[in-house]
């Protein structure tokens, strides 16, 4: 056995069964030992962003980290973006960069580069593999390290020698790592402060916003008059009718500064103390209000839900949660806005939807149109990089091929990884792809007035315009393969909506909104 057959037998036994990839020669072995392990799903994705984000979108709803095959530095170097933004998901995920053999890498050939370096600031875990007879037990070791909580990116390097070489020999699965629990001597000052009669906010990032830990905050914040507030860009979160509804912390500062501003205690469960996005002149970049004590309840890699739980038992013991009862938007009529398409979007979302959204300046009425319609996952932008959702979308739904997958795209965000749209034509994925055509890089223009840049004339304009030429997202989702239409009123998004959703694999539908 070849160290490539060895390693790909190694990360099918540790869980890891589908491989995003854009391969080069450096990665022939890997890829021809494909063939000899049929349970990895080989994935073809035609940018190396889409099969970062494709694999991000994976372990975000599997759990177990996906593979992302990349092609030395400069393979490496297109995925980051999704890698940093896999990075901030606490996602589980394994990179795999091909290099030069090791022989080879003296000559300085013109693939040649520094890929340690690339990989250092997006990983957990960086290791370059060096004999065919090591690389299994480096595999299991990093699965072991991208799936230690709360999950992170494990980079393997593979010199293309150490693929072809025989020797190698599948290594057995690592012990799994599990959460850290919490210690009463954590829980019982915090419980203490939600008992105060001071107001308490409950900020819930990461495991804090799925159903068992949002089930415990909801008792808590029944019992004590706690408010819950959601991280701004969660990786995932369960909501919808059934589920405790949790409001986001607004990306706006001063938006968020008055949803925080009440709180005397700020209780963190998962998430990090809330910063703003950017720095604005004459604006604190911490968002806790000044005086407010900030309690650690958990971080991200400990047991959230374990820690809300036994919070809960503490300050709430015979309290029920508070549920999202039923209830959908009615359907528009007339002009399509980005404020008529949620509520569309809310009165026919299916049961059970996972949603990438990365609508960016039209997502502002999503939250309320979406709340109390069947219970969901929805993901988010984590690191800010754009060009995540249509790749997320990929991974998602081959992660969950029995739930249907909305990708809720910004225009110009959809542009950076469009090429995704043919991975998922020819994987046949039942993804619904919504493009919220507005023509520009809205919320550059907006920014653009908040930062105090002074923007005269036309050339900054036009740097945040795409109207010249327009984009046809139709005609580019076509010439992919996936069918399209586009709605320029509110019952054309309804009636596109309803076809995508009743018909299995992939559809796009553009939005033209103002
Ligand atoms: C990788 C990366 N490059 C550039 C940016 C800067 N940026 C932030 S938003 C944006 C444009 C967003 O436009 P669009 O996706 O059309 O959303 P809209 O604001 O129009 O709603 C850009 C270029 C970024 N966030 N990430
Ligand atoms: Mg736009």
């Amino acid at each position: 056995m070849n160290g490539a057959q060895a390693l790909i037998r190694t990360l099918v036994a540790c869980g890891v069964e589908a491989c995003f990839a854009n391969p080069g020669t450096s990665e022939m072995h890997f890829v021809a030992a494909l063939d000899a392990v049929p349970r990895m799903r080989g994935v073809l994705c035609l940018f190396e962003g889409t099969a970062t984000g494709a694999a991000d979108g994976y372990g975000r709803m599997s759990g177990r980290p996906a593979a992302a095959l990349l092609h030395l530095g400069p393979g490496l170097g297109n995925g980051l973006a999704n890698l940093h933004n896999a990075r901030r998901a606490r996602t589980p995920l394994v990179a795999v960069v091909g290099d030069h053999a090791t022989y080879h890498k003296r000559l300085d050939a013109p693939l040649e580069s520094d890929i340690d370096s690339l990989a250092r600031p997006v990983s957990a875990w960086v290791r370059r593999s060096l004999r065919a007879a090591d690389v299994a037990a480096d595999a299991a070791d990093a699965v072991a390290a991208a799936s230690a909580p709360p999950g992170g990116v494990a980079t393997l390097i593979l010199p293309a020698d150490v693929s072809w070489t025989e020797g190698g020999e599948p290594a057995p699965p690592r012990p799994p790592r599990l959460p850290s629990p919490v210690p009463g001597e954590v829980i019982g000052p915090v419980a203490k402060a939600l008992r105060g009669g001071e107001p308490c906010v409950i900020f819930l990032g990461g495991a804090g916003l799925r159903r068992p830990a949002l089930e415990a905050a909801s008792r808590i914040a029944e019992a004590t008059g706690a408010r819950l507030l959601a991280e701004t860009f969660p990786a995932r979160h369960e909501r919808g009718a059934g589920l405790p509804a949790v409001s986001r912390l607004a990306y706006l500062p001063e938006i968020a500064a008055g949803q925080l501003a009440e709180g005397r205690h700020l209780i963190l469960a998962g998430a990090r103390s809330p910063v703003s996005f950017f720095a604005y002149p004459g604006l604190p970049g911490s968002l806790a209000p000044a005086g407010c004590q900030v309690h650690v309840l958990a971080e991200p890699g400990d047991d959230v839900a374990g820690a809300l739980a036994s919070l809960a038992d503490l300050t709430a013991a015979a309290v029920q949660p508070r549920l999202q009862p039923p209830g959908r938007p009615g359907l528009p009529a007339g002009e399509l806005t980005a404020h008529t398409a949620a509520a569309v979007i809310g009165a026919l979302l299916p049961e059970d939807a996972i949603v990438c959204d990365e609508s960016a300046t039209s997502s502002v009425s999503l939250p309320a149109a979406t709340a109390g319609a069947p219970p969901h996952d929805w993901l988010t932008l984590t690191g800010g990089a754009i060009g995540q959702g249509l790749p997320l979308a990929a991974g998602a739904a081959i992660a969950c091929p029995q739930r249907p997958v909305i990708a809720l795209e910004a225009d110009g965000s959809a542009m950076y990884t469009i090429s995704a749209l043919w991975t998922h034509a020819r994987e046949q994925l039942d993804i619904t792809s919504v493009i919220f055509s507005n023509r520009s890089y809205a919320i550059l223009a907006m920014e653009l007035d908040r930062v105090g840049a002074v923007a005269s004339g036309d050339a900054a304009r036009s740097l945040l315009s795409l109207s010249r030429p327009p984009l046809d997202f139709t005609a580019l989702a076509a010439g992919m393969g996936v069918p399209a239409s586009r709605a320029s009123t509110a019952e054309e998004l309804a009636a596109h909506l309803r076809r995508a959703f009743a018909e299995p694999g992939p559809h796009l539908i553009e939005a033209i909104i103002p």
